[in-house]
């Protein structure tokens, strides 16, 4: 059976909300490397200002478009100062010495694992340097950082606890017709399965209270999109959406496979953490 609606939180509310929520729900506990490199990274910018708005960036083998991507990163979003966290985690290339000339704050993991990874690495060091928002883009070019603030606006006036931008309110540059069929056959069964909107789930452009991220369970390490967003809709997280203009990998190729690989494990990952989410008994949460 399928629930169609499911309770919204946002800080615009109040009281107890009530919500899908297991025992242990939440972001996985560090495993020793990521711990390792956490402390590494936390205590190299200890004394760099933190910025409410963290913007977390994974980045693998993107040498030729990372400097360009954190470069175009607005250093306020909705009158936020913003910092950017770049994860790279075994790079065969210079991603992490680019990011770091452009002003990112780089975290390197030794070990290869995935975009899922990197990202639970970047929310966790993103929220321990106090930040209040986390946003999201790939260090592809995929999607314009300049939309920043367009994803963090719904946070900021209350409205959304998650906003993604959406490449089909507002316009593509791909002509890949199996993937752009795949992302409304894909957005079609995420809103009847979580009784939100949601018109484009792979875009990588997105805002989120932190909280969100330490709230929901993540342990995808590569397809780690619908899972977040699945979780934090099924959690009762307000999701909104915005348009924007989507202008496509600037260089290099996809790390995610051909459509077949790249559909089928995303349809996997949808229905498994739907399914996991389903079966969580409902508990009451202080929103
Ligand atoms: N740190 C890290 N980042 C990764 C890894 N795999 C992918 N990424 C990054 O995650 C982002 C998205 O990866 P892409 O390969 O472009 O996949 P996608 O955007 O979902 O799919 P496409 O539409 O095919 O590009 C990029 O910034 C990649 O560099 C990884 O193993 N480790
Ligand atoms: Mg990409």
């Amino acid at each position: 059976m399928v629930r169609l609606s499911w309770p919204h939180s946002t800080q615009a509310g109040s009281g107890a909300t009530v919500l899908r929520s297991a025992g242990r729900r939440g972001a996985a506990a560090l495993g020793p490397v990521d711990e390792q490199c956490a402390a590494v990274f936390l205590e190299e910018h200890r004394d760099r200002p933190a910025a409410s708005v963290a913007v977390v960036i994974a980045a693998y083998n993107e040498e030729d478009n990372v400097a360009q991507v954190v470069a175009a990163v607005p250093e306020v979003a909705c009158g936020q100062p913003t910092e950017v966290i770049v994860v790279v985690d075994g790079a065969t290339d210079n991603t992490a010495e680019a990011a770091r000339r452009a002003g990112a704050l780089v975290c390197e993991v030794p070990v290869n694992r995935g975009q899922g990874a990197a990202l639970r690495l970047g929310y966790h060091l993103a929220r321990q340097r106090g930040a209040s928002i986390i946003a999201t883009t790939d260090a592809d070019g995929q999607w314009d950082p300049a939309d920043i603030p367009k994803v963090v606006a719904p946070i900021v006036a209350g409205q959304a606890d998650f906003v993604s931008a959406s490449r089909r309110l507002g316009s593509t540059a791909s002509t890949d017709w199996a993937r752009n069929l795949g992302v409304v056959v894909f957005a079609a069964l995420i809103s009847l399965l979580t009784g939100q909107r949601v018109t484009d789930p792979s875009c990588g452009l997105r805002a989120m209270r932190a909280g969100v991220t330490a709230a929901v369970a993540l342990d995808q390490p590569q397809y780690q999109a619908s899972e977040l967003l699945i979780g934090a809709a099924m959690a009762g997280y307000k999701l909104a959406e915005v348009p924007t203009a989507m202008p496509g990998r600037k260089s290099g190729t996809t790390k995610k496979g051909g459509n077949l690989v790249y559909g089928l494990r995303f349809g996997a990952v949808v229905l498994r953490t739907w399914w996991r989410e389903w079966r969580r008994p409902v508990n009451t949460r202080r929103s």
